[in-house]
């Protein structure tokens, strides 16, 4: 059974919601990938930064292997023996008093504003079911019918309403576009410090700072959505700590579950998380005692091996790389942060998927996002010499 059984069986069977490079992967280690064939490639996304420690890391299979041979779910009408330290370690790593575990990264986002909401009522006394979140221009925040209903992207949205209100739509890295959607309704923002699928989208800097200063000062909430940019994937714990921010709401996932299982959730303090009482919100499978372990050994594991500074540090050095290339016949712009890094592919140099397709004959997979951007975010585990041989590549189909 070859790369073409399987690719023709998805499309047989599978709703048609994806379309993936083609390459039929079925091992990983580290920062690389097999397919069926046995073809060795570097994994260049690490499933949109979920695999921030590199493909099965020991440690955190570890981990999970000894957790399911003890008690993998309990739901939370019982205590499990694994949710307070998890909390516990959230709690530490973010700074703030509290945390509400989910799985996915959309589900975090639903938890976030209902959160929000919720304090917009109870706390700010906004007349209940008026309140308004500020959102931007191109974000990705998942795929609920609520998330949807705030996005930009026709596709993501079209088709999929009624949609619920409630979310005021302003353009991304305009401080002024923000202060005019004020008005006595607004709960507060909710943004990502990055925009991944909008093509690595980095504001100005001090943006985010000022942005968290005009929600001080009209007393409205500051979320940050670090689904993508959190657990060092910018350089950084988050990405907001490259401006020493402090939000209301830290919006975490993807990473967290340590490339193995989907942990979700949301970190604030009490005024704010704590206005959520018995029986206002949960999940079956939020919290179970395998998806903090995973959560647990994935903190621990980015602390241990200092993947935080590797990501500055291999960031920083990929950056300098792909800069060479800026200005050529095919790369318009190089931006990003850490190793969460976007080429901007010229118009005249046709669509991105193009490269990437080539970029996989060379053994590196990766994705465009629109038709010209290449996303470039490898496991930060990623090694200097592996970012040479990444590059060498790249410059063989990008350079000139
Ligand atoms: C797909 C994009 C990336 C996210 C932020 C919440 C979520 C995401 C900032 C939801 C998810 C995804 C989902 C994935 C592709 C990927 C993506 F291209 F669609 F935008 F990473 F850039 N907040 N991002 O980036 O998390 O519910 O998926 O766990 O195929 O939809 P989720």
């Amino acid at each position: 059974m070859n790369s073409e059984y399987f690719m023709n069986l998805e499309r047989q069977y599978g709703a048609n919601n994806y379309e993936s490079l083609e390459v039929v992967l079925s091992k990983g280690e580290g920062v690389w990938v097999w397919n069926v064939e046995g073809i060795q490639f570097m994994d260049m996304l690490s499933a949109y930064s979920a695999i921030n420690h590199g493909h099965r890391h020991p440690k955190i299979t570890k981990a999970l292997k000894d957790q399911i041979d003890r008690l993998t779910l309990t739901s939370r009408a019982f205590f499990n023996d694994k949710l307070p330290l998890f909390t516990e370690k959230i709690c530490k790593f973010t700074g703030k008093e509290m945390f509400l575990p989910m799985n996915t990264g959309a589900e975090g986002v639903e938890t976030a504003i209902k959160c929000m909401r919720k304090w917009g009522y109870e706390v700010k006394g906004i007349e209940p079911e008026t309140g308004e979140i500020i959102v931007f221009e191109e974000n990705f925040h998942g795929r609920t019918t609520t998330i949807i209903s705030f996005s930009t992207d026709p596709g993501s949205h079209d088709h999929f309403g009624p949609f619920t209100p409630g979310f005021k739509i302003v353009p991304y890295n305009d401080t002024e576009a923000v202060e005019k959607a004020i008005n006595d309704r607004t709960i507060g923002i909710l943004i990502e410090p990055i925009q991944g699928e909008a093509g690595v989208n980095v504001p100005d800097e001090g943006y985010l700072t000022k942005l968290q200063k005009i929600c001080r000062k009209h007393k409205i909430l500051f979320a940050c959505d670090e689904i993508q940019t959190g657990f060092g994937r910018t350089g950084k714990r988050f990405c907001f700590d490259h401006e020493g921010l402090d939000p209301d709401i830290i919006i975490m996932g993807k990473a967290l579950g340590g490339g193995v299982y989907p942990v979700s959730g949301v970190a604030a303090n009490k005024d704010i998380l704590g206005l959520i009482k018995k029986g206002q919100h949960g999940s079956t499978f939020g919290g179970n005692p395998l998806a903090c372990v995973a959560g647990i050994t994935a903190i621990d594991v980015l602390q241990e091996e200092k993947l935080i500074e590797n990501s500055a540090t291999q960031g920083t050095y990929f950056m300098k790389l792909l800069k060479q290339l800026e200005g050529n016949s095919k790369v318009e712009k190089v931006r990003g942060k850490g190793l969460l890094i976007g080429v901007v592919i010229k118009q005249s140099a046709g669509p991105a998927k193009g490269y990437v397709k080539k970029l996989r004959d060379e053994g590196l997979i990766c994705k465009e996002t629109h038709d010209t951007i290449i996303r470039f975010a490898p496991p930060l585990v990623i090694t200097k010499d592996q970012i040479d041989w990444a590059f060498s590549k790249i410059q063989k189909v990008l350079g000139d």
